[in-house]
């Protein structure tokens, strides 16, 4: 489902050939349904990027779409992220851009996790 300023899926973005192994990343977890991987360019101490393994543009497109199965799984695998890095205390944000307003640049749905620092307001 397109969002504002987002065309459809495109299989050749970033994300989807970070996915398909052409493109390196700093892998922090895989499993069935989602891959974590550090921020190429960190806006915190850690800066980690959740993806799904699913072709999806944006939060509304995989919420609207995506089987139960994947979203659970999705989430628990951002969950479990945060656990491993011992993130619980004293804690995280999660975000994601959806759209052109929210700045969203990469056409793949994808939760950023903050950490590392008292991270304060963030409302641009
Ligand atoms: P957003 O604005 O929400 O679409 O965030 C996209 C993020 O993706 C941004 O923080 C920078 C990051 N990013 C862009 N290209 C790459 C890449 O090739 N590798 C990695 N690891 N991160 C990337």
């Amino acid at each position: 489902m397109p969002v504002s300023g987002l065309p459809p899926y495109d299989p050749q973005n970033i994300f989807a050939r970070i996915l398909r192994g052409e493109l390196p990343c700093k892998r922090v977890h895989e499993d069935e349904f989602a891959l974590a991987f550090h921020d190429i360019a960190p806006q915190a101490p850690l800066h980690v990027l959740v993806i799904p393994k699913g072709a999806y543009v944006s939060a509304a497109d995989f919420h609207a779409t995506a089987p139960e199965a994947e979203i659970a799984g999705f989430w628990r695998a951002v969950a479990k992220v945060a656990k491993d890095l011992k993130l619980e205390e004293p804690g995280y944000r999660l975000l994601a851009n959806v759209g052109h307003d929210a700045g969203q640049e990469v056409p793949h749905f994808h939760v950023h996790l903050f950490a590392g620092k008292p991270l304060g307001r963030m409302l641009g």
